[in-house]
């Protein structure tokens, strides 16, 4: 039986195709830093690329799990390469964030259904997506570093070998504890 409303259940379908079009973003920015040089960045684009595929199955695992009907539906093209490393970092938090405002809606349905399931279920997005964003940030803070201060190139070397076996995790308000 179905407990999960139509509209959610549309909701749900539409994020699992917005988690697999995030992978491709992933997927085309990786491909293009590996491309221009950057192996470091490209590893880690990857990386996230396989994180996303993972929230895709995720939501499709929990809309079977409640009855739903899972329509795997066609993806939007990746975007345009960007022009360098800093806009690549730029346009992948812009998607972050655009990302969030899409689980937000789905948290809010569930809120006005008093589908609790689901809004517990959002609520791993919820925190998925925060720390996403502050990873993204953090990454974004390293290169502005690297690229504006003496040392030009050779700072970017390192930056993007740092990135090569950077987590794909950041810690956030929510993990942190005072000793
Ligand atoms: Fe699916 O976590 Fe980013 O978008």
């Amino acid at each position: 039986m179905k407990r999960i409303s139509d509209q959610m259940e549309d909701l749900l379908n539409r994020q699992m195709t917005r988690e697999a079009y995030q992978a491709q973003v992933y997927l085309a920015y990786g491909a293009w830093a590996e491309a221009n040089s950057f192996p470091g960045i490209a590893t880690f684009l990857y990386g996230h690329m396989q994180e996303e595929r993972e929230h895709m199955f995720k939501i499709l695992k929990y809309i079977l799990d409640r009855g739903g009907e899972v329509k795997v539906e066609a993806l939007n093209a990746a975007p345009a390469c960007p022009t360098n490393i800093g806009d690549c970092l730029q346009h992948i938090l812009q998607h972050e964030i655009e990302n969030s405002k899409q689980i937000d809606k789905i948290v809010r349905l569930a809120h006005d259904e008093s589908d609790w399931a689901t809004f517990n279920f959002g609520q791993w997005f919820v925190q998925e997506q925060i720390e996403e964003e502050t990873l993204i940030n953090g990454v974004i803070d390293k290169y502005n570093l690297a690229s504006t201060q003496i040392g030009g190139n050779h700072n970017l070397y390192e930056f993007d070998k740092d990135l090569a076996s950077a987590s794909q995790e950041a810690t956030t308000a929510r993990d942190e504890t005072l000793e």
